[in-house]
């Protein structure tokens, strides 16, 4: 890929960032134009005719295809590339975790970071679920960390890209990651895989 392609993504959003990260860390050239989600970008008509769905990430190659799902998305950039194994165990093991991030771990975490975080809802009033589940999510994660340098074995995955994302940021969500020192020296070694340095707020 020479052309670049387009990125539309509220810098806030995990979902979008994967995609910059995943850009960035392969070398491919990548023009990200901001949307602005809390104040209803993705509702306006011009970007539904973009992506019907009216979610970010939507990412416009250099033939003028639209893809969106931020996951589908990154496997779309880094295949053939050592961000996902080759192998077809270790490859489906990657998904397994990336399917789970979007089932599992995204809809508990990040939910509870947007409602507390930019909605500025008090934590009494949010479904008890949020915290929970997402709780679960991160024993899961820590289980499996404690057990392999990486959630999909011991090198760098498109399934550490996915769930980083929302797992660096979920002190926002009200989730204390004191308690899960597995998760916080793993999130440590992604960020310096990709270069992203530690979380300091919305890019
Ligand atoms: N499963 C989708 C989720 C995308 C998503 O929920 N994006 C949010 C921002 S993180 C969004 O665009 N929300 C805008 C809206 O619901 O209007 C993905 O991974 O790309």
């Amino acid at each position: 890929m020479t052309e670049p392609l387009t990125i539309y993504g509220d810098p806030g959003s995990g979902n979008c960032l994967k995609v910059k990260w995943v850009a960035a860390h392969l070398g491919i050239p990548a023009v990200w134009r901001d949307v602005d989600v809390p104040g209803g970008g993705t509702r306006r008509p011009e970007f539904l005719t973009l992506n019907p769905a009216g979610r970010v990430p939507v990412v416009v190659l250099p033939d003028g295809a639209v893809l969106s799902e931020s996951n589908a998305i990154i496997l779309y950039l880094a295949e053939g590339s050592a961000l996902v194994p080759a192998e077809p165990l270790p490859r489906a093991r990657m998904l397994q975790w990336m399917f789970w991030e979007q089932y599992s771990h995204e809809p508990y975490i990040a939910v509870r970071r947007y409602q507390l975080h930019y909605l500025g809802r008090a934590p009494e009033d949010l479904d008890p679920k949020l915290a929970e589940r997402g709780t679960d999510a991160l024993r899961l994660m820590e289980a499996t960390l404690a057990r392999s340098a990486f959630m999909a074995g011991e090198t760098l995955t498109l399934a550490d890209v996915a769930l980083v994302a929302y797992t660096r940021m979920a002190h926002e969500g009200g989730f204390d990651l004191a308690g899960f020192p597995a998760i916080r020296a793993w999130v440590g070694r992604v960020e310096g895989e990709l270069g992203i340095g530690p979380y300091a707020g919305p890019a």
